[in-house]
């Protein structure tokens, strides 16, 4: 079981059979709401028929194409689909399975890139603390949240900013206003290794996992022109944020700043079969087909059995297409208010430590019990469940993330089912 209390899950199983739009069904057959979207995942809501069928179709016409040296018709469509709703400037697509894939394969890229650039030494990256970026070696690295590192001994080398949760910030509405100045730190880690030796910094332009972090005005602008000014690339993980969540295509597009490398997962294809994506601008392409010898030779050796998976592919072709013509993104501007009105309603309830939001996402830091950080989201989480709302639990946070196509009455229903739960625990 994949971050869950095993022994705990083996004492009492939640068991999902099947789901229909903003619902799951557990195996009792009780209706529960769906309060994160999957894993963030099926913001235009599960088994969507559009989805379904082309997933059918393809899986009959072409289950599995090979990656390597072959390719297929979908996989191109798809690349240039998600050129069209990325930012201009990226303009080419690598495919993987998985957001932790994908940041494996962007950090790569930034390295390499800067070989074929002639400049080796740039190899180092900075990250950020409470950051998330997988759970891969490369992402476990430039990753700052210490519990998913401390198992697993040497991993990537990289440095850590700060995050940018401050006391200052609580219960901030949308973007904080204290926070810009952290950005500064990527300079002194400037002073420190010098420019000629750093690769690239990657952050979230929101932290999903860490409890929906959104970043503080003017943050994400001076990180770009610190990354500008010293030539350093900058890498944009948009595995939550990337396709609709923040009311916007990208975070980028959101919050006014392009990267340099975006990373791509969960709403690719609606959660309905694993994919993510690395997009660049052609200065990086151009410079793995300007470096890579004879025109038979392999420019970039990375790649996975399952890259650009057709039946994927196909899955992801319908899902941004629903994505667009069921202006599913407008939907998101038009809920974000009613979620960040219903959450910020909490405020007050000595449990609740901070409330954070943005877009269609939301946190909330639940004050620890004593010794005990994790216990009360779990036990809020679990209350949740039993009153038939599905939210997320991790570290001492809880966080909420309706689908796209939810409406503002269940949005106020599922907010009112934790604040009864935070009743409950008293
Ligand atoms: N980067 C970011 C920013 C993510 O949020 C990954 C990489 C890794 O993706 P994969 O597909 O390898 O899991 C993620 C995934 C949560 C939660 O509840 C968040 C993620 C996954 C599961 C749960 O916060 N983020
Ligand atoms: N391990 C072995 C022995 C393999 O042969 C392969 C792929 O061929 C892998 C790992 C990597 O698997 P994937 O390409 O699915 O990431």
């Amino acid at each position: 079981m994949p971050f869950t209390g095993n022994r705990q899950f083996k004492d009492n199983p939640r068991l999902l059979q099947k789901a229909d739009g903003v619902y799951y069904y557990d195996t009792d057959g009780r209706q529960i709401f769906d309060g994160l979207s999957g894993l963030w995942t099926c913001g235009a809501g599960h088994n969507r028929r559009e989805i379904v069928e082309a997933v059918s179709n393809q899986v009959a016409e072409l289950d599995y194409s090979p990656g390597f040296q072959y390719g297929h018709p979908l996989s191109f469509r798809l690349a240039n689909k998600i050129v069209e709703l990325t930012p201009d400037g990226l303009d080419y697509v690598f495919f993987t399975d998985s957001g932790s894939e994908t940041v494996d394969t962007a950090l790569k890229i930034a390295r390499a890139y800067w070989r074929n650039m002639g400049k080796p030494g740039k190899s180092r990256f900075i990250g950020r603390h409470k950051g998330y970026h997988g759970v891969n070696y490369g992402g476990v690295g430039v990753g700052g949240i210490g519990f998913n590192r401390k198992l697993f001994g040497q991993t990537i080398e990289a440095d850590h900013i700060s995050h940018t949760l401050l006391e200052e910030n609580r219960f901030s509405r949308g973007m904080p206003e204290i926070g810009a100045h952290l950005a500064n730190e990527v300079e002194e880690l400037v002073l420190l290794h010098d420019a000629s030796n750093i690769a690239a910094v990657i952050v979230e332009p929101l932290s999903g996992t860490a409890g929906v972090l959104p970043p503080p005005k003017g943050y994400l602008d001076r990180l770009r022109q610190i990354c500008d000014h010293y030539d350093i690339l900058l890498i944009f993980d948009e595995v939550i944020t990337g396709l609709g969540r923040m009311g916007s295509l990208t975070g980028a597009e959101e919050f006014g700043v392009n990267p340099d490398i975006m990373c791509l997962a969960k709403q690719i294809t609606n959660g309905a079969i694993p994919m993510g994506a690395v997009v660049v601008g052609a200065e990086i392409y151009d410079s793995f087909m300007t470096n890579g010898g004879p025109n038979y030779m392999v420019e970039f050796p990375h790649g996975y059995t399952y890259s650009a998976h057709p039946v994927a592919c196909a899955a992801g072709l319908a899902a941004l297409d629903l994505l667009v013509s069921d202006k599913l993104v407008d939907n998101v501007r038009r809920l974000a208010p009613v979620l960040e009105e219903a959450v910020h309603g909490l405020k007050g309830h000595p449990m609740v430590s901070d409330i954070r939001n943005y877009g269609l996402a939301a946190g909330l830091t639940i004050a620890h019990a004593p010794g005990e950080p994790m216990k009360r989201p779990f036990e809020l989480g679990v209350r949740c469940l039993e009153k038939g709302y599905y939210v997320r639990w991790g570290g001492d946070t809880l966080q909420l993330a309706p689908a796209f196509v939810s409406t503002e009455e269940q949005i106020g229903s599922l907010v009112a089912a934790v604040g009864e739960s935070l009743d409950d625990i008293e």
